[in-house]
């Protein structure tokens, strides 16, 4: 278990590690994979029965985690490497030809941490459905785990499996959704409006709540509060913040997929080196 300070500094670090990547690739995906990174922190560092020594991609047993908004592989990347799944320098190879750590996460790869292939959005929650549910089959009381976009949530397949979670009463599936209000082309109620969020997944039959994404109190007791949840899955719908720590990539869809060159890494890397506390 991190304590509260110790979170802080692996997020900052994990940030700066996104800004590296995307930035040494050339293309990539940081501002929603640093609106992300508080809970992705939280979840692997304190939350999941998971660890990089127990990990198995049949993950009978374990808690599984599942990326549905495939775009956001950095971040998964990031924390996977600082949790100890593989060494940090391989996260220099992100998108380059063979590497084990593709643009959009992949099964073929066979890196430590990823269950599933993504990349296609809407997906992904079908998937951790079928995984809560085949726990459920096997008797095994573990946790499946699913991160979705706000943008991903326009896509219909998303609310289909709203339905056959609800159906089935997959109480053991807590998804959340990185609530940025950001998406490839600019504001999600701008694109293609969401409305009442809660409201919507409420009247699917989940269990819902609703939380600050950037204060690791208000995270951990909404992980804690969703693993209570009985007879329904649970959305958390984290309040986040497109580009978060960075002051010139925050708030704007303009850094969804976009490398920074090397005057603005030197600049984020300063602004976090600020938040870095003793990690
Ligand atoms: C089925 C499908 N349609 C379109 C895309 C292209 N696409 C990738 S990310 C994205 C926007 C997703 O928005 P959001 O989930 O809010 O992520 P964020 O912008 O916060 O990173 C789109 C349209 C895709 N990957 N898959």
């Amino acid at each position: 278990m991190a304590s509260k300070e110790e979170l802080k500094g692996i997020a900052s670090q994990v940030r700066r590690d996104i800004i590296r990547m995307v930035s040494m690739a050339g293309s990539g995906h940081p501002g929603g994979s640093m609106s992300s990174t508080d809970f992705m922190t939280a979840l692997y560092f304190n939350v999941m029965d998971q660890t990089p020594e127990t990990w198995t991609r049949d993950g009978k047993g374990q808690d599984v985690f599942i990326l549905s908004a495939g775009h956001l592989a950095p971040v998964l990347y990031a924390v996977l490497a600082r949790r100890g799944y593989f060494p940090a320098a391989e996260l220099g190879s992100l998108r380059k030809y063979g590497s084990r750590l593709q643009g959009h996460p992949s099964v073929q790869k066979n890196l430590p941490g990823v269950h599933q292939a993504a990349g296609s959005l809407g997906q992904g929650l079908s998937c951790a459905a079928g995984v809560a549910l085949a726990k459920k089959l096997d008797k095994d009381d573990k946790k499946v785990y699913v991160l979705c976009g706000d943008g991903e949530s326009e896509e219909g397949q998303i609310w289909e499996a709203g339905i056959f979670a609800a159906h089935h009463k997959l109480d053991n599936l807590i998804a959340f959704t990185d609530w940025n209000g950001q998406q490839i082309d600019g504001k999600v109620e701008d694109v293609g409006g969401l409305g009442d969020l809660q409201a919507k997944w409420e009247a699917f039959g989940w269990k819902t709540i609703v939380t600050d994404g950037h204060d690791f109190d208000a995270i951990l007791a909404a992980f804690e509060e969703a693993g209570k949840s009985e007879g329904k899955p649970v959305m958390i719908l984290f309040r986040s913040e497109m580009g978060h720590g960075v002051d010139f990539m925050a708030g704007t869809h303009k850094w969804h997929g976009k490398a920074p060159n090397q005057e603005q890494v030197e600049e984020a890397m300063k602004q976090l080196d600020e938040t870095m506390g003793d990690f």
